[in-house]
């Protein structure tokens, strides 16, 4: 049994998609970052960084992992799923991994600050982490433009890399334009378990999404 400390949030739904296409029974332990819940003495003893998502692995000695990627990877070889055995498809999938972990979610998390979240409009902050995050779209489609999925066959890349890109309208930015990723990312929306995934937990709207935002990057 897994417990899954998580929030709505594209970071949080890489693992409840990866949770639910693994089948793997879990608990859902949601965390409110609006009320702060994440920087609370008990979650930094789980995470000292204060952020989610984080598990705990209960057929494990407990055993307490953070940073989603590090939980994916853990997930995949745990299970023997979601990552090749093959070891050149195995190391693309770690490097498409990484592409998320270091590129995209990061530029498009500063999109969402300077775009959304900022009290000050700042152009040259916005473009330039549109125009990065952007960069790093065409990257995926031109990887895209010659294979099926990431790292050929479905992976943890893929569902890192989906659960971000999706969510390129509230950075400001579009996916759609780009054929390859757009084509991806339609068909990975008609896999059941990506669709639970991202409504897990209990989604919120955009008002409470704007609202802790601008509480998080004030503190
Ligand atoms: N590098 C971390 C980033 C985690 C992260 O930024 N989580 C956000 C939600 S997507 C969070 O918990 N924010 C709350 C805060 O910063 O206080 C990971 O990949 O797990």
């Amino acid at each position: 049994m897994i417990e899954l400390y998580t929030a709505s949030t594209p970071n949080g739904h890489k693992i409840s998609v990866l949770l639910e296409e693994l089948g793997i029974d879990y608990q859902i332990k949601p965390v409110n970052l609006l009320k702060g819940e994440q920087k609370t003495d008990s979650f930094l003893n789980l995470n000292p960084n204060g952020r989610i998502p984080v598990i705990i692995d209960k057929s494990n000695n407990d055993l307490v992992i953070f940073e989603s990627g590090a939980i994916m990877l853990y997930l995949a070889e745990k299970t023997g799923k979601l990552i090749s055995r093959e070891p050149v498809k195995r190391q693309e999938t770690i490097q498409w991994l990484m592409f998320n972990v270091s590129g995209i979610g990061p530029m498009m998390g500063q999109c969402n600050v300077f775009y959304r979240y900022f009290p000050e409009k700042i152009p040259a902050a916005i473009d330039r982490y549109q125009h990065e995050a952007d960069r790093l779209f065409s990257v995926l489609d031109s990887r895209l433009s010659q294979v099926e999925y990431l790292a050929h066959d479905l992976s943890i890349a893929d569902i890192a890399n989906w659960c971000w890109v999706r969510t390129a309208s509230w950075s400001g930015i579009d996916y759609k334009k780009y054929e390859h990723l757009n084509r991806w990312v339609n068909n990975l929306y008609q896999r059941p378990a990506f669709k639970k995934g991202i409504k897990i937990p209990e989604p919120v709207d955009s008002d409470d999404i704007a609202e802790t935002g601008k509480k998080i990057i004030t503190k």
